[in-house]
This record gives structure tokens, sequence and C-alpha cells, in this order.
């Protein structure tokens, strides 16, 4: 049966109006919008189920290998569009709510944002899903049902405000609970030794509630599983202190247990510190290990099978636990002696790293470990100097300094370690896993990063999807490397035209909802130069106001010299524990409120910063940018994958050498792209250099008189020395090399000045970005994970 043959009779409209009115039991008369989303996003699902049931029946009667994509974050974001593009439903679905008199636009924007991540590590984990079922890959995505996830984010006179984000309020139409599929996790406790066998006691335990996601790939040719796992108390409530009064303590138990998955910790690149977060990777990683052994032998006999029917992705180090959590299932709890079970663990199991960043490495304190998961700790050490004995040049060790580094853990017991851009991958083998890598020179592997073409361009950007299927039919949509068949058509003037009103058009859009949702008009034909990702000073929102300020100067003091319009566009949340990151926004939105209001440069440079930024409103910004801002210092961006979404769009990049800047740079072509700035090793070399910053200032008086504008108070009347940390650590140390880099960075912004003036030659380079980015599909790069580390296929022949 296939999904096609599955289709209910029913037609949609009778589909919506049934939920409505048996499954949330209003009436047309007093449905709210919320009612409305909730019964077709119902009627939606029931199509999805479907296509899952046929692909859960196949997976299984095939035998086949599955992949299971561990991850603390899923950054999914609203899932009905994405559903109705994937079922092929959108324009059947938009007729039938039009046709029950409701805007489809207004019932689409009804649906939360779900961000149960942080940024691109997040996102990437949710593209991949989605090509995974595209792929028809069979696989499952495990991680934690954050009640809250990541902060809402909004502006006080300029300063980042931090909200709880609630998209749990309303029901979560997408979700199956299985309250059949829980699982005890525990923690504490101690380590007896019983007849030559380790058993360990915890002294709590939590269990983990599953709830289902199906995840519909392209034309709905399957539909995998995401599965995030709940926090509950075993027992839910002390009755007899509740019959005493004591009501509170009566439900500590549940208080505590549920503190597991309640918030996603807002910080992506550094670990928490807190031992909550431990008991966060524990609790995921156990809960998913437990499910997936279970399946495993619902399916086949022999554990020894394991390496061969089971593939599982560990994102990042999060759930680096899995190593000694699966060597303790396989030898404790199932009797294989210890070499066997590491061997078998490390067989199945894949690390992909995704950062170099010395902060966000995870570490464990040994004495933490040892309290939280005393087992753990021991097979741990057990590995260690299993790792040393095989080879005399003592490797890094896994713990060090009273810390586990869960780094070298993961290595140590990985079949394979990716990076996720060639540069960072060659970087890898470099610097954080060299010895390990002379060790296991065969372990490194590279899979640069990818994005989902239904979501990153079909759907976000239907203008230029139509423009793209009308010249080359609509194979690209699953195919995306075929997009490379338009560029024989680009000199044609009417596609060139077509390019280009597209691109107006979604400017226009996006300075409609600016003006009504921010008060702040844009001229559409300005250039819409933008950053949207995480602040952080290695990717230098810094030097793009910097560069802000100094254009601005520039405009003053020559108002007339032909200056190309330019909107600055900034989208992004600082965590809330990181200083000098919030000030960059408070000093951006500063900014933007001097210049804004300045009459005589307004008209050609203004600069917005929008708040919340999320999944959704990158889907309301990339379709409409001209310029991508990627100007991270080089070395430290791992990949990257906005930086994908923006050429695709046929944005043009402004960016350095690094991450996967440099692979779309070698695809779209040097001369469609705006490079700048210093390379990896110059980087290193630069640091070096004495006083750096101040000798970059000396020879760059634009870039000094910036400074002190800025420093001087310029746009901090209330408050002078508000940004004097900032000056300060930019005349000083500067570690991310912002002087350094700001005079290259200059004169490439005004060579894309220039270019934009050729308004022609510009939209014909912003093709060429798009025509050019097929590669950066998520399938890509899902393909390559199934072929060299995975070692899975596809269910569906010639997917
Ligand atoms: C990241 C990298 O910083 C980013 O460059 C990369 O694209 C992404 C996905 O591989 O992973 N690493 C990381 O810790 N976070 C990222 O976004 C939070």
């Amino acid at each position: 049966m296939t999904y096609q043959d599955a289709r209910p009779a029913t037609g949609l409209q009778d589909a919506i109006l049934r939920h409505l009115t048996y499954t949330i039991g209003k009436d047309t008369a007093h449905a709210t919008l919320h009612d409305w989303r909730m019964a077709l996003s119902y009627a939606v699902r029931d199509k999805i189920v479907d296509s899952w049931f046929v692909s859960t029946r196949t997976a299984y009667e095939a035998g086949a290998k599955r992949v299971y994509y561990l991850s603390m974050e899923f950054l999914i974001g609203r899932l009905l569009g994405d559903a109705l593009v994937n079922l092929r439903f959108d324009a059947e679905a938009k007729a039938a709510v039009e046709g029950l008199g409701l805007s489809f636009d207004a019932v689409l924007h009804d649906e939360p944002d779900a961000a149960l991540g942080n940024g691109g590590l997040g996102r990437l984990a949710a593209c991949f899903l989605e090509s995974l079922s595209t792929l028809a890959c069979p696989a499952m995505g495990y991680g934690i049902r954050y009640e809250h996830g990541l902060f809402r984010q909004s502006f006080e006179d300029g300063r980042q405000i931090e909200q709880p984000e609630t998209w749990l309020q309303q029901r979560h139409a997408w979700e199956f609970e299985r309250p059949e599929a829980m699982y005890r996790v525990g923690f504490g406790g101690h380590v007896a030794d019983q007849d030559d066998r380790a058993v360990w006691t915890p002294a709590e335990a939590v269990l983990a509630e599953a709830h289902d996601t199906p995840v519909v790939g392209w034309q709905a040719r399957w539909t995998n599983t995401l599965r995030l796992w709940g926090a509950r108390a075993g027992d839910p409530l002390d009755l007899k202190r509740f019959n005493h009064g004591d009501y509170v303590g009566a439900a500590a138990a549940e208080m505590l247990a549920r503190s597991i998955s309640r918030v996603l910790y807002p910080d992506d690149t550094t670990p928490a510190g807190k031992e909550l977060r431990l008991k966060q990777e524990y609790f995921f990683t156990a809960a998913s290990l437990h499910d997936i052994l279970r399946r495993f032998d619902s399916e086949h006999g022999d554990i020894r099978a394991l390496p061969d029917k089971v593939a599982i992705q560990l994102n990042d180090t999060h759930p680096a636990i899995a190593g000694p959590e699966l060597v303790r299932l396989l030898h404790d709890e199932r009797g294989l002696p210890f070499d066997e079970a590491v061997d078998l663990a490390r067989r199945t199991l894949n690390y992909t790293n995704h950062t170099l960043l010395p902060e966000a490495l995870e570490k464990w304190p040994v004495d933490l470990m040892r309290h939280l998961l005393p087992r753990h700790m021991m097979l741990i050490d057990r590995i260690d100097a299993d790792h040393a004995a095989h080879f005399p040049a003592r490797p890094t060790p896994i713990v060090a300094d009273g810390e586990v580094n869960m780094g070298t853990l993961s290595f140590v017991m990985a079949n394979r370690v990716n990076g996720v851009s060639a540069l960072h991958t060659e970087l890898v083998k470099q610097t954080v896993f060299a010895d390990l890598h002379a060790l296991h020179p065969e372990r490194i592997v590279n899979q640069t990063n990818g994005v989902t073409p239904r979501r990153w361009l079909h759907a976000c950007n239907p203008r230029l999807s139509g423009i793209i299927t009308g010249a080359i039919g609509e194979g690209w949509v699953g195919d995306l490397e075929q997009l490379s068949g338009l560029e024989p058509h680009l000199d044609d003037a009417g596609l060139q035209d077509a390019i280009a009103g597209a691109k107006r058009a979604n400017k226009v859009d996006l300075s409609n909802w600016v003006s009504a949702t921010h008060g702040v008009s844009l001229d559409p034909d300005a250039m819409f130069d933008v950053q949207i990702k995480r602040i952080h000073e290695y990717k230098r929102q810094h030097l793009n106001i910097l560069e802000a300020v100094a254009l601005w100067q520039a405009i003053r003091a020559n108002p007339n010299a032909g200056w190309t319009p330019r909107v600055k566009i900034f989208g992004g949340k600082a965590a809330p524990g990181y200083v000098f990151a919030k000030k960059i926004i408070h000093l951006i939105n500063d900014v933007a409120r001097v210049l804004n209001a300045d009459p005589v440069t307004s008209p050609f440079l203004k600069v917005v910063f929008l708040p919340n930024y999320n999944v959704t409103l990158a889907e309301r910004l990339i379709p409409a940018s001209d310029l991508s801002e990627q100007v991270s210092t080089a070395g430290k961006e791992a990949s990257g994958t906005g930086n994908m979404k923006f050429a695709l769009n046929g944005a043009l990049t402004v960016g350095t050498l690094d991450g996967a800047n440099v692979e779309i740079r070698d695809h779209v072509g040097a001369e469609n792209f705006f490079l700048f700035g210093m390379t990896a090793p110059e980087v290193v070399a630069r640091r070096a250099v004495p006083d750096h910053a101040g000798q970059a200032i000396a020879a760059d008086p634009r870039l000094a008189a910036a400074l002190e504008a800025i420093h001087q108070g310029a746009f901090s009347s209330d408050d002078p020395n508000r940004y004097h940390d900032i000056t300060g650590n930019l005349r000083g140390p500067d570690y991310f090399l912002v002087c350094s880099d700001f005079t290259d960075y200059w004169r490439a912004q005004r060579a894309v000045d220039a270019a934009y003036r050729d308004g022609a030659h510009w939209t014909r380079m912003a093709a060429l970005n798009t025509a050019r980015s097929g590669w950066f599909s998520s399938d890509r790069t899902i393909r390559g994970y199934m072929a060299d580390i995975w070692g899975a296929t596809s269910l569906r022949p010639g997917a």
C-alpha cells in the first residue's frame, strides 16, 4: 500500500470540520483561530499517519539497519506549513481553509515556533530528520521534550530582556503520547560487587515518557519519528505527606523529576556546568539507548549483530555518556565480556564535532560524575586505561585534572568522528584531536552540513520556487543539484526580470511586516543587508555595527557622494549570562536609534534589530535578503548553515574564509562572493603580533573615528561610558581581530555597494548563487552520512 492509496476519501474540509467537532469539541460559531488551526493540523496529521504506518512496517519487514540521531536540540520551528508542502497538500489546504472563511496565513501563523534548540546545531538536526525521511532511511531522532524552549527575547531601552517561552501552553498538535514507552533512569547511589558483576543501585530514579512526532519526507515518500522524552516522577504524589497537609512537600519528588525536562539551556557554546544539565544529558541518552535495545531485541536475536543493525549518531558531546552507558548495558546487564562490550559499543556509535571553541568542549568534574553516575565513572576510568594500554605513546587521557573530557571520550568510543565543513574537519585533525587522529587516522571524516530545500527554498520562498519550477520543472525540490539546470536560462531577460521581481516582492512583504509590527519603514529598493544568528564575539556582529558607524560618518561628511542605500538588519539572541554579547545588542540598538533619526544619512543607511529571532523569522527574512553577512573570525565558525540558506535564496555573501563559506565560494564562484579578511592561519599569526589592534587602528582613520564616537558616547548620551568595555576590548586584546579585519571589510562593503548599483549584474550574480547551491542540500549531507558513517541504505530504490 502506498500513501496515495491510503488517502481517505473525505475532503479536507470535511476532515477539518470533523476534528473541530469531535476532537476539539467546538462548533463553527464558537471556534477561535486556534481551534481552527488545531483542527487543520489534526486533519493533516491523519494523512501523515498513513505514510508513517507504511514506513514503519516496511522497515520492520526489511530488517533494515536503523539510524538513531541523539541530540539535545531539535530546532523544528513550525510544522504545519512544512507538512502541507511535503504532503503536496498546500494548495488544497489553502482552498479548504479559505472556503471556510478563514485567512490561510493567519491559521499558519497561529502555530507556535517550537524552539527546542539554540542555533545551527539544533536546526541542523531538524533538517537532517526531514532529509532522512525524504531519503527513506529508517531513522529516529531522540531528544528532550522541553516544556520551555529557547527564551523569548524583547528589548527594553535597547537591552535584551528574556522571558520564558511557552510553546506547550497550547497542545502540541503533532505529537502522540506514548505512556507505554516509559523507562526508569537512575541517578546517584552506589555500586556493589555481586558474583564478579557490578550492580548499580541508584539513589533516585525518574521516568522518561515518550512523545512521538512523525516527520514526513518530501512527497510523503517516507515518515520517520522524532521521539522526545519528558521526565516524570515514579510516584507523582507522596500521599502520606499530602494527608498531613504538606501539599508542597507531597509534590516535591514530581517537581524535581520534571525539572529535568523543564528548560532548554539557553547557551549554545558553553556547558552550563550545572548538575541539572548533566542529568538532562544522561536522562535522554539512557532512555534512548533502552528504547533502541528494546527495538533491536524485538527484531533480532543476537546482540553481537548490534553494529550491523544499528548506527547511533551523537550530535556533539551532549549525549557522550552513551559510550559508558552502552558498555554498562552490554557488560553489566547482559553479561558480555568488557572488551566485547566496548568493541560493540564503539562499532555502533559515531560522533559529530560541531565546534572548536574551547569553552564549548564539554568537561565534567570527576566528583560530579562520580556522585551522579558512579558506575559510569568507573567504566570511563576503565575505558581510559584500556585505550592507554593499547597505545604506549600515551594519547590525551579522557580523565585529566579532575575532569572528564567528553570530546576525548566521544572520540575513543566512536566508529567515525566527523567535522561539519572541509575546513573545520581539517582543523579538528590538526588541533583538538591531533594526537588521537595520529593513532586512528581512519576515524575522522568530513560531512559538510546542508539545509533542507523543502523548508528553506520551496516553502519559504514560493515566488522564487515557482520561477525555478517554471524554468526547469519541479524535480529540483527532491534533487537540489538540478538547480544547475537554471544556468543556461540565465541570459533570458524574462527570467532575470522574474527573479528580480520576486526578490523585490519579498522585500516589499518584509517591509510591510516590519512597518506593521515594529513601526520602522524600510525602502524596498535599498539593499537589505542581513546578519541573523546567535550573538557572539566570534560571529562579530560588532564588526558589522562598527562598519555602520564608519559609513554613517562618511555619509555625513559627504552626503552627495552617490551612496548606495542600505538597510542593515540584525537578529539574534545572546545567552542570558553572556554580558559582552548583550552589550553588543544594546550597542546595535543605540546606533540604530541615532542613525535612523538622522535626516541626512537615513535615506542611505538604516539599522534595524528585529527581536526574538527564530526559525519563523528566518523564513521571512532570508527570501528578502540581498546581502548575507558571514563575517566570523576565520577558524571559529565550524560550518554555518544560515550562510547556505542565503545563497540558495539568491543573496550574495560578504564573508571570511571560514566554515562552509569556503565551500560556498568554491561552488558559486569567487566572482559571485565578496571575500574579505584573514585566513585561519593568518588569524593565528596575527594574534602573536603585539598590539595588533592598536596597529590596525593607527593605520585606518575611519576605524579610529568610529571607535572614538562609540567611546565618547555618540550613541549613548544618557550614559557616555556605556560602551567602554567594548571599545576597551577592541583597542586592547581584541581576541577576535575585529580591528585587524576592519579595513578589508570596509573595502569589501564598498565593492558590494558598487555591484548593487548595477541591478542587472547583481541579479545575475544572485541567480548564479541559487543555481550553484544545489550541493548544499541536507539530502547530499545525509547521503554522505549513510555511505561513509552509518552503512545505512534507503528503502526506496532510487531515493
Ligand atoms: C555549531 C557551529 O557553531 C555552527 O558553525 C555549525 O553550523 C552548527 C552545525 O554543525 O554547529 N556548533 C555549535 O555548538 N553550535 C552550532 O551552531 C551551537
